[in-house]
């Protein structure tokens, strides 16, 4: 079975540390909470840290704010050597910012659950499951399979992950089993209106501020197939906003018949300008996030970037251009 390995990776343990990708979305988040919750209910002890704060707009899932950002070493516990750690929604170690070097040394051993498209660095052993349209569907059967029971909060965590991931059940990887997980975390009793409204609808002015600067800097290429857009950190200040509220912007493009890819580039506050990619219909910008040593799905990939943007744009519009035969 798929699941033996994840099954005796949890059950062989009592300590665990849990950590998800840096600048967690919705379903990194959901893993973490629905997973520390499951863990706890079945009385083990688990810390939860990761590179980045969470969301604002997903902090419901964490009432308690067990979920800590790894910022000083008084953090990590005496007897860490004991613990187990479980890195999930990334299989890329590169991508979980200080927990990699903070923790991944010091700990009995590690296991991924993910979705994403592999790396070269992978142990065999890990779980992935590159159809699943989310961590958080993982985990839900992974959790039947341990026939541990789900409570409203454990349902609502995976909800949420599900959701976010799958953009509220329309990309690619949604599949007749999304919906039926979906249908039994309704009977669990979350409330599909209320998490879509907690996710979607609880945005900040200074955010539709923010949106209306990206979006002038609307670039189209190649007959209106590609789109760019970019963020620098002194837009966002200005704004008032924070970068996670950047988070969808690189969707709206998209929404427009002609563009088939959206690129976006956004500074975070620490001043790393990162490269989100998306794309509709055949084109595989996963294969162009490698190449910058970045990773993710055909249809939803990124990297950080080392060089200016303008160098990136150049290139990628480059690689781009085999999908395209007339040049912008
Ligand atoms: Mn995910």
């Amino acid at each position: 079975m798929i699941f033996d390995k994840a099954v005796r990776f949890l059950d062989g343990g009592d300590r665990f540390i849990l950590t998800v990708h840096e600048t967690p979305d919705g379903d990194a988040v959901g893993s973490q909470a629905a997973m520390g919750r499951a863990l706890a209910k079945l009385g083990k002890r688990v810390l939860m840290m990761n590179a980045d704060p969470i969301p604002q707009k997903f902090r419901f899932l964490d009432r308690e704010n067990n979920i800590q950002v790894l910022e000083s070493e008084n953090q990590i516990p005496e007897d860490v050597r004991d613990y187990r750690l479980l890195i999930m929604d990334t299989n890329d170690i590169n991508n979980i910012g200080q927990i990699r070097d903070s923790v991944i040394p010091r700990v009995r051993d590690y296991f991924i659950i993910d979705h994403h498209e592999q790396q070269e660095n992978i142990q065999t052993e890990d779980l992935i499951i590159r159809d699943a349209s989310s961590t958080c569907e993982i985990l839900y059967d992974l959790f039947a399979e341990m026939s541990l029971p789900l409570d409203r909060e454990i349902a609502a965590a995976l909800y949420v992950g599900i959701v976010y991931d799958t953009g509220s059940f329309i990309y690619p990887k949604t599949t007749a089993k999304t919906f039926l997980i979906a249908h039994s975390l309704v009977l669990q009793g979350i409330n599909p209106n209320e998490i879509y409204s907690r996710i979607y609808e609880s945005n900040s002015i200074s955010s539709l501020i923010l949106q209306s600067r990206v979006m002038s800097t609307l670039e189209l290429h190649f007959d209106n197939h590609v789109a760019i857009q970019t963020m620098g950190k002194k837009t966002v200040i200005a704004c008032g906003a924070s970068y996670e509220e950047a988070d969808a912007f690189i969707n709206i493009p998209l929404k427009s018949e002609d563009v088939l890819v959206s690129i976006f580039f956004k500074e975070n506050m620490e001043g790393i300008m990162r490269c989100s990619l998306r794309s509709k219909g055949n084109i595989n910008v996963a294969e162009i996030a490698q190449e910058f040593s970045g990773g993710g799905h055909k249809t939803a990939a990124g990297f950080k970037c080392r060089d200016s943007v303008e160098e990136t744009k150049k290139t990628i519009l480059n690689r781009l251009s085999k999908y395209f035969a007339k040049v912008s």
